[in-house]
């Protein structure tokens, strides 16, 4: 980080300079380079435009993302306006392709001068994550949503950024318990803030049936009727979870369906008796674990046709690249019955035009070029790591560490929120590890990324989620963007302490941990 003087472009400056401003370095995840203009700032006023160019629309898109975001607290019109290619620029800019030393995927480049404020991307991932960077350097009013007093100061100087992992996802288990379409677009505003790029959506679970599908009716209306302890059932029409992937790409969010298999599945088969082995229906399933009796027919034809057709209206509703078939605690099957499966399931996605993701007890039986997912050390890795020697790759999301469901610290009442069995996962420990160190032997360049899965058996309502995630989602965001070589609790604490205020302003109900120094 340099302060340069001669960096300044202009002599013009703001009049009362960066009195006030947010310092470029106080962004999460921690950009890549940072360069300050010592003296510059740029003020936004009610005539500023903000700008598009390049693109087939995408800047014009970003553009008016941004002007949405800063219409409410500031007041002012923000009109978007395209930019002729080679005009002076004056106000916003979102500069999309050409002209630019970005050239790594989802990368950025921020110029702020006293007299524009340009974020240059080669493609639509790099202008929205861009605007994340910009939206953090503005005065923390300006997640209010009502009008608020100017001055609306950006420190002058250049960030230049892109993310270490192209994966950066978060996991919500509405399964368990279900959370209305609003609360999981509340939650993708919060996700988006700090880059995190996929939202893997865990639809389907012993407990309950998320999603309608129109071929199978009953697993919604039946599936879908219950949770776990009996609380909180629902599910999604087909039109709520287009609305919920449209809200999610509209914020540079990636929607990942997870369709479990071969077990967690007692949701389904208490909806139709024609996949059950014996062709009786069970009872709905309402306990905390995992169902004994979850488990997928798979010697019974209609399991696969019905996969065939799950998979098949998810994928039409899906435009993200993946779908997840699950995989995890099949304990009690073998190898044979696992690989069998998936082959059978991998078929059906790609016939689909999807690609596979899985957790990582399906590594192995799915095929080479799959994502898998890592959460419990010591299962199944020998397959983990030779998968990934044949072209695979690995979201790492080591359930002590990222699993948001597990307490804060394990002294009740100080905590009285979620589970102990991989934690008490502190702050510091949801920050306090690395990627390349999970699994010994694994090719450190088949790591795709990070995720934080929140699972829901304790969790009733947005506002428990909301305590549980944050602010241990802002440390996985931080690993899976920042560069491994500026780890450091210490100079992370203070950055993530700055987001209070911003979460609080937002009505995000995040815990308040005695770890970190909160304004
Ligand atoms: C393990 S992690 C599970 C989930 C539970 C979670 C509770 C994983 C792939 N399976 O089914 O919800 O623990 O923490």
């Amino acid at each position: 980080i340099t302060a340069t003087l001669s960096g300044a472009t202009t002599s013009v400056g703001s009049p009362s300079g960066e009195a006030g401003a947010v310092p470029l370095t106080k962004v999460l995840p921690q950009p890549a380079e940072v360069r300050t203009t010592a003296g510059v700032a740029f003020d936004l006023e009610s005539d500023d435009a903000v700008h598009a160019t390049g693109g087939s629309g995408d800047a014009k898109a970003a553009a008016d993302f941004l002007a949405g975001l800063l219409r409410k607290p500031t007041g002012y019109a923000l009109p978007v306006r395209s930019l002729a290619a080679g005009a002076e620029p004056d106000g916003i800019v979102m500069a999309l392709g050409g002209n630019n030393s970005v050239t790594q995927a989802e990368g950025y480049q921020l110029d702020v001068t006293s007299r524009s404020v340009t974020v240059r991307a080669d493609d639509r991932a790099g202008l929205f994550n861009g605007i994340e960077t910009l939206r953090q350097l503005l005065p923390v009013k300006v997640e209010r949503q009502q009008r608020m007093p100017g001055p609306w100061r950006i420190q002058g100087g250049r960030i230049t950024d892109a993310p270490r992992y192209g994966y950066r996802g978060a996991m919500l288990d509405v399964g368990r318990h279900f959370l209305p379409k609003t609360d999981v677009e509340k939650y993708i505003d919060t996700i988006a803030r700090y880059k995190i790029n996929y939202l893997h959506l865990h639809l389907v679970d012993d407990q309950g049936w998320r999603i309608e599908i129109k071929e199978w009716p009953e697993l919604a209306k039946i599936g879908g009727s219950t949770g776990t302890g009996g609380l909180l059932g629902g599910f999604y029409t087909q039109e709520d979870y287009r609305n919920i992937v449209q809200y999610a790409w509209a914020r540079g969010v990636t929607v990942i369906p997870e369709i479990e298999g071969p077990d967690h599945m007692h949701s389904a088969l208490a909806s139709y008796a024609k996949l059950t082995c014996d062709g009786k229906a069970l009872e709905p399933y309402t306990g905390w674990g995992k169902s004994p009796d979850g488990g997928l027919c798979l010697d019974n034809p209609t399991t696969y046709e019905f996969l065939d057709e799950v998979i098949g209206e998810i994928a039409a509703l899906t435009p993200g690249p993946y779908i997840h078939v699950g995989g995890d605690e099949a304990a009690g099957r073998s190898q044979a019955e696992m690989d069998g499966y998936f082959e059978k399931v991998a078929k059906l996605v790609e016939k689909h035009g999807k690609k596979v993701f899985g957790w990582q007890e399906a590594a192995g039986s799915l095929p080479a070029k799959s994502v898998t997912e890592f959460w419990v050390p010591g299962n199944n890795e020998d397959r983990i790591i030779a998968s990934a020697k044949a072209g695979g790759k690995v979201v790492m999301a080591p359930a002590m560490h990222t699993y948001l469901d597990q307490k804060y610290t394990d002294s009740y009442p100080e905590y009285p929120l979620g589970q102990t069995w991989a934690g008490p996962t502190s702050v510091q420990s949801s920050y306090d590890w690395k990627p390349e160190e999970q699994i010994a032997g694994l090719p450190a360049t088949s790591i795709a990324g990070v995720e934080a899965p929140l699972w829901t058996e304790t969790v009733f309502g947005i506002n428990q989620a909301e305590n549980l995630a944050f602010p241990r989602l802002l440390s996985i965001a931080e690993i899976g963007w920042a560069k491994a070589s500026s780890h450091d609790w210490n100079t992370f604490k203070p950055r993530l302490a700055a987001q209070g205020p911003r979460l609080r302003e937002s009505r995000v109900n995040y815990y308040l941990s005695p770890e970190v120094p909160w304004p």
